[in-house]
């Protein structure tokens, strides 16, 4: 595409998609334009592969998520297409700026954090390799909240990214499934029949999600509340407004909010007929599907594979066995073979709090035939392993993490050490009885997002060194390593990182009013706000920091500014605190006359993916800092290293292999072990003993206890203390002093930008293996058993 050609695209959208003449086109108007003109060119991609797919009967994937944390979809699809050039000049001939067109579109923040944002990946990726696939999931009225800060504290907002209109879907009112609530059963032989009493549509949506260079493009659909029957006409016109649109309010009340929650469970009523509401429609348009293509049920799991992302979609097992049995009379045993040969589920985390499990009693009231099919599953099972010991059914509670392990032939973790732990901890038993059913596939990025998009300039001086094939094969960029012992690569590597910090500091001068110095460290943790992640412990540190800088003002300190992104759960109550903490520092520190050039704490308020794009370019140190065993993976830290942060990290997750990969000389390791963890744990007064051998260790804790931070309310963080002093489940003050140290090697290689510029280097040509292209080449051979159907020539761009 031309860039005059392009102009006459976007001039087109604007007067007759738009109806706005160019005189008179704010913004948005732009905007919505170029998205249609690039739309456009995605579509006859899109139809193609689609095409290709039915025309090789190629094998397909379904990837049931309940988030898909997808952000801006404009400059992906722009730079995927090859459209950039021509977008730019188009633009520039037009008068019109596309950076603001860009920062223009709403996060679509349709996800919590890594589990939402992997499923967005995986999307991508599937679409760059060209594995026929489909996503499926909600379409939620209101993405994650969006948060502010209110004297520190959080405030959470509705995210209303759908009261402008969305330029990538397709709405597909034909694809419209009735999905029923609760009822009864009636059952006939050995089938049966379920009388729903509450019933309700959903309708998909559908958003292409174009591979790199537009070689292949997948749907992303999802499935938006309906109600069965319009709203009441009778009451209404009996002048009941309200009521009479009561129906339509509740249906679509499903379809409105992501569950804010990360990691914890939310045992909510509506959580489960979310869950059921967008696997059973999955799961009946799959079918369809099928059906339109083959006539033999059995042949489905040879032509599908079915992904469960996590437990949300753990009724998917006996849903399946339901279409299979009830409606197309299978045999119940064969049905669950054929469910199972079909379904494969992904752990993402061990944390107890967050392995779903639900009340027998809800089950049984919002989906009975479902219960009845969980219990002849579980009893099956039992039957076919000859022992009771496992059970999906306990304590009057269905325990989704077994039940989806019992209906999967693959689980997998997402990274070497938490699959480790899943086999010896949380499926310990059942791992023993189907050793052959875990296998690992560590997460990964999308290096188009995440590299040629969000950081321009050291792209371009990769495809400089190396040429562009990095793009498609990430592992490329270990042909970088030669030029890492170029000092006018590395100078270069050095200025790109240089400017990316010139443009955060520029943007954080003006959306903060907070001045930073390019110069120095750039220390950033972006990621949900929890106990686990330790953000309480990056706070300590820093307070510690200051204290000792406060005792000696001039004695040259490397100066470090400390980067803060990130939401905490609305109703978790130590995590909101953990926030207000954090600013609260903040302003303490960055008015410091004595130390506030050698330290400062920034917190821009409202992570989302968009930010990360932003920030992950311009770090240098990138703190994944849980407490070890208990991050699952991690994708933010495979980001940071792509980009030439240094990791100051754990022995947890994903953390591990990317010091294996990037070499442990690249990476500042401290703390325990997921072992040494449990033992310590043992130990009465753990944290008290720690407290005691480290004196600063005790001084930035007494700081917060006396109110240093918090004048007005000497009492605010006496939670937190307390929490630290007396429980300390996280070892925050075990790992405190050892943490230190790592902080000060930090600074010590800071100080020499030579060797920090070679460090960082080396960590960007080591960190290809991450490439989520890897990942999804893992799960077609060993999980889905699907392979690549050949991809389209190359867009011409
Ligand atoms: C998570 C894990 O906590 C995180 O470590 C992992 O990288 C991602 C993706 O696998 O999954 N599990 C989880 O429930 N959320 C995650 O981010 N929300």
């Amino acid at each position: 595409m031309t860039p005059a050609q392009m102009k006459d695209a976007i001039l087109h959208h604007l007067v007759y998609t738009l109806g706005k003449d160019a005189a008179h086109a704010q913004t948005y108007d732009w905007r919505m334009a170029l998205s249609f003109a690039v739309r456009d060119k995605i579509v006859d991609r899109w139809f193609e592969a689609t095409r290709r797919t039915y025309a090789g009967q190629h094998k397909r994937v379904y990837y049931l998520s309940m988030e898909f944390l997808i952000g801006r979809l404009l400059k992906d699809a722009i730079i995927n297409m090859r459209l950039e050039e021509a977008a730019i000049d188009a633009l520039q001939e037009l008068k019109v700026d596309y950076q603001a067109i860009l920062e223009d579109e709403p996060d679509a923040a349709l996800g919590n954090g890594g589990l939402g944002r992997l499923a967005a990946c995986f999307m991508e990726s599937m679409s760059t390799i060209g594995c026929p696939a489909m996503g499926y999931g909600i379409r939620y009225e209101n993405g994650l909240f969006r948060q502010r800060f209110e004297n520190g504290r959080q405030v959470e907002e509705p995210e209303d990214w759908l009261s402008q209109r969305h330029a990538w879907e397709f709405e597909r009112p034909e694809v419209s499934i009735d999905i029923g609530f609760g009822g009864h059963v009636q059952e006939i032989g050995k089938r049966a029949n379920w009388y729903p009493s509450e019933m309700l549509i959903a309708m998909g949506h559908d958003t292409p999600i174009i591979g790199w260079r537009g070689r292949w493009g997948n749907t992303l659909r999802l499935w938006e509340a309906r109600p069965m029957h319009g709203f009441d006409l009778q009451r209404f016109n009996r002048g009941d407004y309200a009521a009479a649109a009561e129906p339509e309010a509740l249906a679509r009340t499903l379809s409105r909010v992501l569950y804010p929650d990360d990691t914890t469970e939310q045992g909510k009523e509506l959580r489960l007929k979310q869950e059921f509401f967008f696997t059973s429609a999955s799961l009946r348009d799959i079918l369809r599907r099928f059906e339109s293509e083959y006539d033999d049920l059995r042949l489905l799991p040879k032509k599908a594979a079915i992904q469960m992302n996590d437990t949300h979609p753990a009724i998917a097992g006996p849903e399946l066995v339901r279409l299979l049995v009830d409606e197309r009379g299978i045999d119940f045993e064969e049905a669950v073979g054929i469910a199972r040969n079909t379904l494969s589920y992904t752990n993402h985390t061990l944390l107890p709090e967050a392995l779903e499990r639900w009340d027998e009693g809800l089950m049984g009231r919002l989906l009975p035939r479902h219960l009845q099919l969980i219990f002849r599953i579980n009893e099956l099972h039992m039957k076919d392993v000859g022992t009771r010991k496992v059970t999906a059914v306990d304590d009057g509670h269905v325990k989704m993490g077994e039940l989806s392990f019992i209906m999967a032939h693959r689980v997998n973790g997402v990274s070497a050490l938490h699959t480790e732990l899943m086999k010896s901890t949380v499926f310990k038993d059942l791992h023993e009885l189907h050793p052959n059913r875990i296998v690992n596939e560590t997460n990964g990025v999308t290096p188009r997002r995440w590299l040629l998009s969000c950081n321009p300039r050291l792209s371009t001086l990769i495809t400089d060194a190396i040429g562009d094939d990095w793009v498609d094969d990430l592992e490329q960029l270990e042909k970088l390593e030669p030029h890492i012992d170029d000092a006018a690569f590395l100078e270069s590597y050095a200025a790109a990182k240089r400017q990316n910090k010139n443009d955060l500091a520029n943007w954080i001068a003006e959306k903060l009013e907070v001045g930073i110095d390019p110069e120095a460290i750039f220390d950033v943790q972006i990621k949900r706000i929890h106990e686990y992640k330790r953000q309480h412990l990056n706070l300590l540190e820093t307070i510690a920091h200051w204290l000792e800088i406060r005792d000696n003002p001039n004695q040259g300190w490397v100066p470090r500014v400390k980067i803060f992104g990130g939401k905490a759960a609305p109703g978790y109550v130590f995590a909101k605190e953990i926030v207000r903490l954090t600013n609260d520092v903040a302003k303490v520190l960055n008015s410091d006359p004595l130390t506030s050039r050698y330290l400062k704490v920034v917190y821009p308020p409202n992570y989302n993916v968009s930010l990360a794009e932003k920030l992950i370019p311009a770090s240098d140190l990138s703190e994944q800092i849980s407490t070890a065993g208990k991050e699952a993976s991690g994708t933010g830290n495979m980001k940071f290293a792509l980009n030439g942060a240094l990791t100051i990290g754990t022995l947890d997750g994903a953390n591990v292999e990317i010091r294996e990969h990037v070499k442990p000389e690249n990476f500042f390791l401290f703390g325990m072990t997921a072992d040494e963890v449990m033992e310590r744990r043992r130990i009465g007064g753990h944290a008290g003993q720690a407290i005691a051998a480290d004196p600063r260790l005790a001084r930035a804790i007494e700081a917060i206890r006396a109110g240093r931070f918090s004048p007005d309310d000497p009492g605010r963080y006496h939670g937190i203390v307390d929490n630290l002093v007396h429980h300390d489940y996280f070892v925050v003050c075990s790992d405190f002093t050892d943490y230190w140290r790592a902080q000060r090697e930090v600074d010590t290689a800071f100080a020499a930008p030579k060797d920090w510029a070679r460090m960082a280097a080396f960590n960007t040509a080591r960190s290809g293996w991450f490439s989520s292209d890897r990942t999804i080449r893992g799960y077609m051979a060993d999980v889905w058993h699907a392979e690549a159907a050949p991809t389209v020539e190359d867009a011409a761009g």
